[in-house]
């Protein structure tokens, strides 16, 4: 008897996917995957039940004759291993990144003679409404907080995107790559005190408060499931800092990143060319302690900001206070360089290493932006964050765009760089 092969990625079976089973018994015996853990969140499709549960609800399935677990979002090893007759899949994954899986198996049944067979996928408002959930599903509090612990445990390294509405939001929730056969997209999302306030027309010295920080951050929620990670800038007074945790975890953060600076902070990459003052060791801790005794659950983390070298500190004093801070509670340690190469970053990650292999460390290679991700995993950074890319792009494109206007009298000259809003709106999911 010939096999057929269908992977899915579900938590709910619908009409679609009986459908497909329905056509698949037509060729053969249904061998289901069902896409690890591991997968689903490494490609944003965090499982709202478990792995166990979801092979039990594929094995429930009249027509599923086996299920086993696929690894990853390409087929490579399952193919390799079953050398089914047919893969099975629904026809929605011509265009746009799940092209890339397509193709990778069209190749991968080619060497030895497999077939593709493609069904008609089934839209309609059930199924549709079914998928949304789902989504929406991911998108609430309990499930987004924890994802970025869950990110930490499977990635080498996650990738955070600055996002400081919900337009940018969408596009670190939805850019996605094709590269090399692989689909590859931003983890997370970073909500930059200083894009937040730059958005704002405002300095970045804490001018922005928190009320309006958790406006942007809800903005950005509601259309999107990504993990967030505020910039908590100094995290302000102890007493203060204790309710924003309650409330950042309440609303679904996944954590703050709070800098050891005191009195009126300014941003770090203006370094020593302005007043800057570091928080004692002692005091910092004690922040810190307070944050991690205030909140309710366990996925929420309080990130320890070092800015010992931005300052001109020195490497010892970086390394001591990283030490000191997780002896405090800190769940990672973020360390920062105003610095054009790696050289001092990549030295504090190794000596850091030595002494402490699990606690995960933040960069934000703005200034070192020659370094690739995979030469910071090398040296134990768990966490890349690109700060303020995003805004440097769109802040240039207008005002070009309004200086041509000005001069032309007129939009036409300046409208071929434009992009249609048709196209735009396609970003914006409707209800
Ligand atoms: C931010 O994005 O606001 C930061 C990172 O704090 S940096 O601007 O590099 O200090
Ligand atoms: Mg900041």
């Amino acid at each position: 008897m010939k096999t057929v092969y269908a992977c899915f990625c579900t938590d709910v079976i619908h009409e679609g996917h009986l459908n497909i089973v329905r056509q698949a018994c037509k060729y053969g015996k249904l061998i289901v995957g069902a896409l690890s853990d591991k997968a689903l969140i490494r490609y944003n499709k965090f499982p709202t039940i478990s792995e166990e549960d979801r092979i039990q609800l594929y094995k429930s399935v009249d027509g599923v004759s086996e299920v086993i677990v696929q690894d990853d979002m390409l087929y490579e090893d399952v193919i390799t291993k079953l050398r089914p007759d047919y893969v099975i899949h629904g026809d929605n994954w011509k265009k746009g990144p799940e092209a890339a899986i397509r193709k990778n198996i069209i190749g991968l049944l080619s060497r030895y003679g497999g077939e593709l067979v493609e069904v008609g996928y089934t839209y309609n408002e059930k199924v549709r409404k079914i998928d949304q959930r789902l989504r929406e599903r991911t998108a609430m509090p309990e499930y987004r907080r924890r994802r970025f612990r869950q990110l930490i445990d499977i990635t080498s390294v996650v990738k955070v995107m600055e996002a400081h509405s919900g337009l940018t939001g969408l596009i670190v929730e939805k850019t996605v790559v094709e590269d090399d056969g692989k689909l590859d997209q931003f983890d997370a999302m970073w909500v930059s005190s200083l894009c937040d306030s730059t958005d704002k027309g405002k300095p970045d010295i804490e001018l922005v408060d928190m009320s309006s920080r958790l406006r942007t951050i809800d903005d950005i929620m509601e259309v999107t499931t990504k993990p967030i990670i505020l910039d908590g800038d100094t995290g302000g007074l102890t007493e203060h800092f204790v309710y924003n945790v309650r409330t950042l975890e309440r609303m679904g953060v996944s954590a703050v990143i709070i800098e050891d600076k005191t009195g009126l902070k300014k941003n770090s990459l203006f370094g020593n060319e302005v007043i800057q003052t570091q928080e004692s060791i002692e005091n910092f801790s004690a922040k810190i302690t307070a944050g991690k005794k205030a909140q309710l659950t366990d996925d929420f983390m309080i990130i320890a900001r070092i800015e010992s070298l931005i300052l001109d500190r020195g490497m010892d004093d970086a390394l001591i206070r990283a030490f000191a801070f997780v002896e405090a509670g800190a769940d990672g340690i973020m360390i920062h360089s105003r610095k054009e190469t790696p050289e001092e970053i990549l030295e504090f990650c190794d000596k850091f290493r030595k002494k402490d292999r699990k606690t995960p460390l933040v960069v934000v290679p703005t200034s070192f932006n020659s370094v690739t991700e995979e030469e910071l995993a090398q040296h134990g950074v768990n966490i890349v964050i690109y700060a303020n890319q995003l805004m440097r792009a769109a802040v240039p494109a207008m005002q070009a765009t309004a200086e041509e206007i000005l001069r032309c009298h007129r939009a036409l000259e300046a409208d071929s760089r434009l992009m249609p809003f048709k196209e735009i709106i396609t970003m914006i999911d409707e209800l």
